[in-house]
């Protein structure tokens, strides 16, 4: 089977985002589409000739279509050996445990994460590099530039591969092998926390659990660690089994896209424990009986007690979390006396501080959390650790974390999304708050005074990169934060990210509900955005 040399011309817009690139499924299936952005990975990654390749994805529609049109470009690209999750299916976390397990030279991975998928929604790729993580912006932005000057791309003439055993076959020169996507992950969560405490806490019967794997990749992990190695009882997970349209909904985990399982954690019958994770598996959402835990909230809960999980009970060197993410974990790592970074929203800029070992733990307010034992953000790691800490503390949800608030502080946060917003407008919105900027500072607003307003930007620590233009912060003195970015992650339009935040000490107003103790600041936000004015949005689409 000789690699044959297809001609083709550049697409316009081929440029990843947040994570990866993300279009509607459409879009990837126009002929080339997808065999550009490949080739230029290929072109951009010299050391997957000869190396090894992870493949995987979410198993949202087109994701086996995807894996063999990869499969056949990576055998004609003289990569040696493809390692494939069987069926197709690997979750992020376990794509990035397996690309480190294995020592492979990178890996790609299928998805759009929380986005819908089917036939009319959405479809995503991204790159991996030898650590397991995300490519850097520096590495998406050469992958770009290749796919604007692109004119030919290499593949095999050759049958679809059965991915649905395990087992070694070859493509041309190169060995497909077909592997459980799930032991390589479990074996590891298995080495970092308490199983056997874990256990003992479902054998008392008297702590209730569910996992909403929300129709996406996280269903046979969670069946196989939860009910399999944990023996939570059979039932535990719900909603899990992969679907390539994640059953018509967002597969989302936030108070907005997992309400059926928010109501099992409600009312006289609720549940102990209620946990969700995303498309691909790299988010997590905490409820208790009755109780939501902020995902900004819960990075620093999981920092004050790592030591109590064995897999970080020799302490941990720093903790990092993105820009927009609640300075909650500021105060524990203050109080650890340890390192503490704020990155630019996205996993890929918490890979060198991982590496470095600055720090353990990070973590992002979009329900994303993880530590250096990967380098992505991972769910069910996530989800296991509060499990690990509830079968020692003996605790609630709630009682750990108001324990948590008594002894540090509360940071309320709520973030408001302004989705599928004309692009021109928010452009415009964001400019006008750039212009504003200089002038903030000193201003008192709704009875707080600014004390410093600007456009994030980031260098990185290990390599010096800089990172501009990331996101726009009005902070007061007290500690309340007003951010406004526009994500990018989406397909259509923009969309308008308003986070929120602020510092409360006193214990005894601890119990406010969120969004009115937030009132002021959200309408100060919205002033100043003029977001109605410029959207034409009276309210957010979706509060978290
Ligand atoms: C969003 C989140 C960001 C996260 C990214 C990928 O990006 O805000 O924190 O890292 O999604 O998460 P944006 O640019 O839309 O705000 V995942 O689980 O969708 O891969
Ligand atoms: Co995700």
């Amino acid at each position: 089977m000789a690699p044959s040399v297809v001609s083709t011309q550049p697409f316009a817009g081929q440029r990843p985002g947040t994570s990866g690139l993300r279009k509607k499924v459409k879009v990837f299936q126009q002929p080339h589409y997808l065999e550009n952005f490949v080739q230029a990975i290929f072109d951009t990654q010299p050391e997957l000739r000869g190396g090894t390749l992870v493949v995987g994805g979410d198993g949202r529609y087109y994701n086996r279509e995807a894996i063999q049109v990869i499969l056949r470009m990576a055998a004609a690209n003289g990569v040696a050996k493809a390692l494939v999750g069987r069926g197709g299916i690997l979750s992020t976390p376990a794509a990035s445990c397996i690309i480190r397990k294995h020592k492979a030279q990178g890996g790609i991975i299928l998805s759009a994460s929380h986005n819908p998928g089917g036939p009319e929604e959405d479809f995503g790729i991204k790159f991996n590099g030898p650590n397991g993580g995300p490519a850097s912006e520096s590495l998406t932005e050469a992958m770009y530039a290749r796919t604007q000057t692109i004119d030919r791309y290499l593949t095999l003439e050759a049958p679809a591969l059965d991915l649905d055993r395990d087992g070694s076959a070859p493509l041309g020169d190169m060995t497909v092998q077909v592997i459980d996507p799930v032991s390589d992950y479990a074996a590891l969560m298995e080495a970092l926390f308490d199983f056997n405490a874990i256990h003992q806490l479902f054998n008392t019967g008297q702590f209730r659990m569910r996992f909403d794997a929300m129709h996406a990749v996280t269903g046979p992990y969670a069946k196989e660690i939860l009910e399999g190695r944990l023996g939570a009882e059979p039932g535990t997970v719900i909603n899990g089994t992969p679907l390539p349209d994640f059953g018509g909904g967002h597969p989302d985990p936030n108070l907005a896209h997992a309400q059926e399982l928010v109501a099992m954690t409600q009312g006289h019958d609720a549940l102990d424990f209620g946990a969700a994770s995303d498309g691909d598996g790299d988010r997590n959402m905490i409820l208790g009986k009755a109780f939501f835990v902020t995902p900004s909230d819960s990075l620093a809960v999981l920092a004050a007690n790592a030591h109590l999980v064995p897999g970080y009970q020799a302490g941990i060197s720093g903790v990092a979390r993105s820009m927009p993410t609640s300075q909650a974990a500021d105060r524990v790592a203050a109080q650890l006396g340890v390192e503490c970074f704020e990155t630019p929203t996205g996993w890929k800029f918490f890979g060198n501080l991982l590496d470095a070992r600055r720090i353990t733990l990070c973590g992002e307010e979009s329900f994303g959390t993880g530590s250096d034992h990967v380098r992505e953000k991972d769910g069910l790691w996530a989800v296991l650790f509060w499990l690990n800490l509830l079968a020692v503390r003996r605790q609630s949800v709630a009682d750990i974390v108001r324990e948590h608030w008594r002894r540090f502080g509360r940071n309320y946060y709520t973030r408001h999304d302004y989705e599928a917003v004309d692009s021109a407008a928010a452009e415009g919105l964001v400019d006008h708050l750039r212009r504003l900027l200089p002038s903030l500072p000193g201003q008192v607003l709704g009875g707080q005074r600014v004390a410093y307003a600007d456009d994030f930007a980031y260098t990185d620590p290990i390599d010096g990169s800089v990172s501009e233009r990331q996101g726009v912060r009005i902070g007061f003195e007290g500690g309340s934060r007003i951010v406004l970015r526009l994500s990018g992650t989406g397909t259509q339009g923009a969309t308008l990210r308003v986070y929120l935040e602020f510092y409360e000490p006193d214990p005894g107003r601890h119990d406010q509900d969120t969004q009115e103790a937030m009132r002021p600041l959200i309408l100060i936000a919205r002033e100043l955005a003029q977001i109605e004015a410029r959207t034409g949005r009276g309210e957010p689409d979706v509060i978290t």
